[in-house]
């Protein structure tokens, strides 16, 4: 898995091994669009301090965004928007119920301790990516203008192909 030099990075957090197939979606398109990040496996139930511990450092680090996919009651965004007021972003993951227990664990955040949530799943994780690529590049002109071809090319090549 990446690792991030010390500039600006993202982290992408996932609860359990198990998540992994759908976060492997937001890290195919945060190496596409070539921006450091660093992954880890931290469980915001099972190892608390280590999350504890990985928060602060990575943003000591220069950790700008936050992703964390969890499934069933997904705490951990929530745990690491507790720690941290850089932005952070939820993947609801479907290990459960569709989803749907993971979906409201992340969104129904309190007032003031916001978690920017995503659709559930592989669709949600790729907008994660596209999300936190977007927040970076508000300061990163070279990664905006990627973001800005990306957006004409998608649209060029659905607009060739538009005739049935
Ligand atoms: C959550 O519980 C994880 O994010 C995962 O989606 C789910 C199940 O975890 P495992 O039992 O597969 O490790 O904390």
């Amino acid at each position: 898995m990446a690792t991030a030099n010390k500039s600006t990075f993202i982290a992408v957090l996932m609860g359990s091994r198990s998540d992994q197939p759908v976060v492997n979606k937001a890290i195919e398109v945060l190496t596409s669009l070539e921006i450091p990040h660093e992954v880890r496996v931290i469980s915001a139930h099972r190892s608390p301090q280590l999350l504890d511990k990985y928060v602060h450092t990575a943003e000591k680090n220069g950790c700008e965004v936050f992703i964390a996919a969890a499934g069933m009651a997904a705490h951990l965004a929530g745990a690491i928007a507790a720690r941290t007021v850089k932005p952070v972003i939820g993947i609801p993951v479907d290990s459960t119920l569709n989803g749907w227990d993971a979906l409201l664990s992340t969104v129904q955040m309190p007032p003031g301790v916001p978690v920017a949530t995503v659709s559930i799943g592989v669709a949600g994780s790729q907008n994660a990516a596209h999300l936190a690529a977007q927040i970076i590049a508000l300061k990163d002109s070279a990664l905006n203008k990627r973001l800005n071809d990306l957006r004409r090319e998608t649209a060029e090549r659905l607009s060739a192909q538009s005739a049935l």
